[in-house]
């Protein structure tokens, strides 16, 4: 059993239409979290979304580099950068959140992914791994300390953010059924090794949610 403390925060990543059902980039059983969702987020004082929120040609889709296909790697000057398909295009429906999403307390909405020329996975650090996006100065300004990272995609903008979230000094821990993965090339079975190698925790909801 976890006790939420005061300055618990609930980091809900990406839980946008495109990740779920029927979107541009569907991760599968996305739309199975959203009620787990928002049974934590009554739970905590604080609540943050984060929102991918691409430009068009944004560097991350296929569509921008004429020959290559979702899902390829290209040598980005910043290092590897996945391909996808066009996804949460700015001001488009794909990029709303999901509508049954209910988190009437979220006091702040960090948009990401919005520079042409870069990716952010990362809710803290963009794809070069030192653009920062502001977010660790918001928490630590307002003196939260500790996170708990749900939503969407586990071994992609989950993973990042709880990478980061960890390596900045937050105490970082991850609701696992409050996520879900797009699980390609192995990508989960890293994720689990990756977090468990730094000290992450993956919790499930009940240990929060259980009176
Ligand atoms: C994500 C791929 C591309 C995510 C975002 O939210 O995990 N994945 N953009
Ligand atoms: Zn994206």
């Amino acid at each position: 059993m976890i006790t939420v403390e005061p300055n618990d925060v609930l980091l809900i990543i990406d839980l946008q239409n495109d990740f779920c059902a029927s979107g541009a980039l569907e991760v599968p059983g996305g739309d199975a979290i959203v009620p787990v969702v928002n049974a934590l987020a009554t739970r905590f004082k604080h609540v943050i979304l984060t929102q991918d929120w691409h430009p068009s040609r944004h560097i991350s889709f296929a569509t921008t580099h004429p020959g290559t296909h979702p899902y390829e790697e290209i040598d980005a000057p910043y290092g590897p950068q996945t391909l996808w398909p066009d996804h949460c295009l700015q001001h488009s429906h794909g990029a709303s959140f999901h509508p049954g999403l209910d988190t009437p307390n979220a006091e702040l909405i960090l948009r990401k992914g919005f520079h042409p020329h870069i990716d952010s996975y990362s809710a803290f650090l963009e794809n070069d791994h030192l653009t920062p996006t502001g977010l660790a100065g918001y928490l630590r300004e307002r003196g939260l300390s500790r996170l708990f990272l749900c939503g969407l995609a586990y071994d992609f903008c989950v993973r990042f953010s709880a990478i980061d979230g960890k390596h900045l000094g937050f105490g970082t821990v991850v609701i696992e059924d409050a996520t879900r993965a797009i699980d390609r090339s192995n990508s989960v079975t890293e994720t689990n090794a990756e977090l468990g190698a730094i000290g992450v925790p993956r919790i499930q909801s009940p240990e929060i949610l259980t009176p």
